[in-house]
């Protein structure tokens, strides 16, 4: 039984909804709510003292952090994520890192709740690290159909959620190119399209 514990907007839930359809998984799924709090309730907190999502529930364990967990996949279902030289795969965590560990904490739910409190406008907040954050990924990019390359690593894994986030900001991407393309290529793989959050958006959202 694998159980994916998520939220159907959660970048992090979604890079683990790619990971999980690139493996060709069935798994089912529990989501906790994020803006009524379900993260902090105590069922949630035994699976996750830090209170986030996604958690994954798979063979016969429970993992969180979604890095680890698309790695832990990539690993046992050998999905390619992290190939090539070390060099390449140097480059692509340099990739993914550039959005899962520098763009999406910042952009967290409780950061930007908290730096409300402090009066900055929450949209004001997402919108400026995300346009930043998003222009210097663009400018790592080289030529390839995917991040790196013509094949599917960790870094679309990271990039397609981050996208979508964008969107949903209303960040312009107009000069961000090679970024466009790549969201178009990855459209078209099932396994992104099946992990859209709009497959997943609860009534009411
Ligand atoms: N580094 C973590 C980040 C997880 C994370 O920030 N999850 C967000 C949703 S995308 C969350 O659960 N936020 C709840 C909160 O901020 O209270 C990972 O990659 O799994």
């Amino acid at each position: 039984m694998t159980t994916l514990y998520d939220y159907w907007r959660s970048s992090a839930s979604y890079r683990v909804r790619i990971a999980l359809g690139l493996a060709g998984l069935a798994w089912d799924r529990v989501s906790i709510h994020l803006l009524d709090n379900a993260q902090t309730a105590p069922d949630h907190l035994a699976r996750n003292p830090q209170g986030l999502v996604p958690v994954l529930a798979i063979d016969g364990q429970v993992f969180t952090q979604s890095l680890a967990i698309v790695e832990y996949l990539d690993e046992t279902r050998d999905l390619g994520l992290l190939s090539g030289s070390p060099a390449d795969r140097a480059r692509i965590r340099a990739l993914a890192h550039a959005i899962a560990m520098e763009i999406h904490p910042v952009c967290n739910l409780r950061v930007a709740r908290y730096a409300a409190q402090g009066g900055i406008a929450g949209a004001d907040w997402m919108r400026h690290f995300m346009a930043e954050g998003l222009a210097a990924y663009e400018a790592m990019l080289g030529q390839g159909r995917y991040s790196h390359g013509d094949r599917v690593s960790l870094a679309d894994i990271c990039l397609m959620p981050q996208v979508y986030n964008a969107r949903r900001w209303d960040i312009d991407l107009t000069a961000m190119p090679r970024i466009t393309a790549i969201e178009r290529a990855l459209g078209r793989i099932a396994a992104f399209a099946d992990a859209h959050p709009d497959r997943f958006r609860p009534t009411p959202p």
